[in-house]
């Protein structure tokens, strides 16, 4: 199963339709030595941006770039067929080996927007009109708090440069633990360059909110608020606002509204030149191309009393047991031999087995018999 990240996707619909992938098995092997033919590889498309994280929230793939293509399950081994089995005694084996089980596992898709510029802030203070003055972008835009739910993209262009500009719903304080609905977006401009905070210039006191917002990015990620930044008091159409910018020189602070456009290819100017000397964002984690699922050491073997009589566990008898077709009888009599060889019999002994209890090994039941 291959992740490949393409451009012609931009979101997991189609992994919220389907939840359940399976690789294709591999054709049986035939007379005159013929191998089977290996199974054909799964490759799933997600947009850009796509990670790919395993059941403790691990990061198993980070499909960053178009065309990055990850494998991140693969097809069991096929069995070998009964012409290895052949010896002087024994011309036409009646048993093979079977095929190995492929890996299975189970991922979350998370797909992150790549921004160069992400506008974080307070709700209401004008962050999705700020969007869709700058970009062709239409946010909803409303009064009153978390009007915006969903991270929205657009992108801006002057001088013959476009920025990509990622809105994300409000941030309020507390929202590191979960108050709001900020918090749990910030990841989506966790890749961005530049963050300008959008503030409403006409609020009691824009700066103790830049103070909050601030305070609530630096929770959710200290190199994320450390990033280059910009301030945009919006909103000074209106009169505290336009006050307060008589009042105020601040340096990385712009003045501006977003109704109106005053001071709109400023701001856009300066985050565009600020984009171009920023750092390139860091990874959330160093990409990992392949699972690796946990393995035993092979031949360590755990014999453990169950209510039912004994589990037998080992990666070897528990491969044993998956290579074996239980329906052969030639197949069987060559597992007896495999188990004493591996010392599961000798084990089973040791543990207190009884002829007739119960030997589970890889979900199968066996009767124990000396
Ligand atoms: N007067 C004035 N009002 C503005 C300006 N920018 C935005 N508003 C108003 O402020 C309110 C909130 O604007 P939004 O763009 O929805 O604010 P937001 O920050 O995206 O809000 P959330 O998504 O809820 O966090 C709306 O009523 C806007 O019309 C501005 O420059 N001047
Ligand atoms: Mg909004």
């Amino acid at each position: 199963m291959i992740l490949k990240a393409t451009t012609d996707l931009t979101d997991l619909s189609e992994y919220k339709r389907r939840v359940n992938w399976q690789g294709e098995a591999g054709a049986d092997g035939a007379g005159g030595r013929k191998t089977g033919r290996n199974g054909a590889d799964i490759v799933l498309e997600v947009p850009v941006g796509t990670l790919a994280l395993d059941r403790d929230g691990a990061l198993v793939a980070d499909l960053d770039r178009p065309g990055a293509t990850a494998v991140v399950a693969r097809g069991g081994a096929g069995g070998r067929g009964n012409v290895h089995f052949k010896s002087s005694t024994r011309h036409a084996p009646d048993y093979a080996e079977q095929g190995l089980t492929g890996e299975e596992l189970q991922l979350t898709l998370d797909l992150k927007l790549i921004a160069d510029i992400g506008l974080v802030g307070p709700p209401n203070a004008g962050k999705s009109s700020l969007l869709a003055a700058l970009t062709a972008a239409r946010p909803k835009v409303a009064d009153y708090p978390f009007t915006t739910l969903d991270p929205e993209l657009g992108v801006a262009e002057i001088d013959d440069t476009r920025v990509v500009i990622a809105d994300i719903p409000g941030l309020i304080e507390g929202a590191a633990q979960g108050a709001g609905l900020g918090q749990r977006f910030l990841r989506h401009v966790e890749r961005t360059r530049v963050l300008v905070y959008v503030l409403d210039g006409s609020s009691p006191d824009p700066w103790q909110n830049l103070e909050t917002v601030r305070k609530e990015v630096e929770q959710f990620s200290r190199e994320l608020s450390q990033r280059p930044y910009l301030v945009a008091v919006n909103k000074i159409d209106l009169e505290p606002a336009r006050l307060l910018s008589k009042r105020t020189r601040r340096k990385g602070v712009h003045f501006v509204s977003a109704l109106a456009g005053d001071g709109l290819p400023e701001l856009l100017r300066a985050a565009i030149k600020a984009v171009a000397s920023a750092p390139e964002p860091s990874q959330p984690a160093p990409p990992r191309n392949v699972t690796k699922l946990a393995v035993k050491p092979s031949g360590e073997m755990v014999i453990e009393r169950r209510p039912f009589g004994y589990e037998v566990r080992g990666e070897r008898v528990e491969r044993l047991v998956e290579r074996t077709d239980l329906e052969s009888e030639g197949s069987l009599a060559r597992f007896q031999t495999e188990l004493d060889r591996l010392g599961v019999n000798a084990a089973l002994e040791t543990a207190g087995v009884q002829p007739g209890d119960t030997v589970r090994v890889a979900g199968v039941e066996f009767e124990y018999q000396p």
